[in-house]
């Protein structure tokens, strides 16, 4: 009974990157008031677990500690088959402490075209943590299928969507209209599951 998210409630958004903090916003359509953890300057913890699901943990919970609210973090990445799953959790550190993923696509690029890989299957992964103050956790996730391609196209959604195109489309995540993104992303799926566990 506890464990819901009640239509109206505030919730912390445990995240400091402003895209997804847009997506976030955008998939609860409204019916929460979140503030991000960016907002309200809460620390940002050492990403130390080795999976998705336990880095959006480590980051709900800490959040959920240092602000006694109900914290929801996100943790997700890029995996690209040919490179076994690289960058995958390690997404964000890839683009360094500039958060230039410019590079980290460049990267991507240079060791498939290093390793001679035709192989562009991809996947993005989407963790979604909740965390209460007083203790509970409630953890999902969701993937989006694809390839990745090269030259990177569109300038719309953030980090890797510009070399991502999801099977049975043409665009990348980078020229598509963000509502089409949110229709089928990683982060969306992930969110369908965290609905159906937490909203009643
Ligand atoms: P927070 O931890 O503060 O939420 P972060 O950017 O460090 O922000 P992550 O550790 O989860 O977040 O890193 C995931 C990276 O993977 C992120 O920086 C993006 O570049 C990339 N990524 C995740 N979802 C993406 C999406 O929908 N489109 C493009 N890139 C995405």
């Amino acid at each position: 009974m506890k464990m819901k998210l009640i239509k109206g409630m505030r919730l912390v958004a445990a995240t400091h990157n402003a895209g997804k903090a847009r997506e976030i916003h955008a998939l609860l359509d409204g019916h929460y008031t979140v503030v991000t953890a960016a907002e309200l300057n809460l620390p940002e913890p050492a990403e130390t677990e080795g999976t998705f699901v336990g880095n959006a943990m480590l980051k709900a919970r800490t959040a959920a500690a240092f602000s006694g609210e109900v914290c929801l973090a996100d943790d997700s990445g890029l995996s690209v088959a040919a490179l076994d799953g690289a960058p995958g959790i390690f997404s964000a550190r890839w683009a360094g402490p500039d958060r230039d993923f410019g590079m980290a696509m460049s990267k991507i690029e240079a060791r498939l075209d290093e390793l001679g890989a035709r192989d562009r299957t991809a996947w993005f992964t989407s963790a979604l943590a909740v965390a209460w103050p007083d203790g509970p956790c409630v953890v999902v996730d969701g993937r989006v299928d694809g390839v990745v391609t090269f030259p990177a196209r569109g300038d719309r959604g953030f980090g890797y969507d510009p070399i991502f195109i999801p099977d049975g489309h043409d665009q990348t995540f980078g020229e598509m209209d963000p509502d089409r993104k949110d229709a089928m992303s990683h982060r969306a799926r992930a969110f369908d599951r965290l609905k159906a566990a937490l909203i009643d």
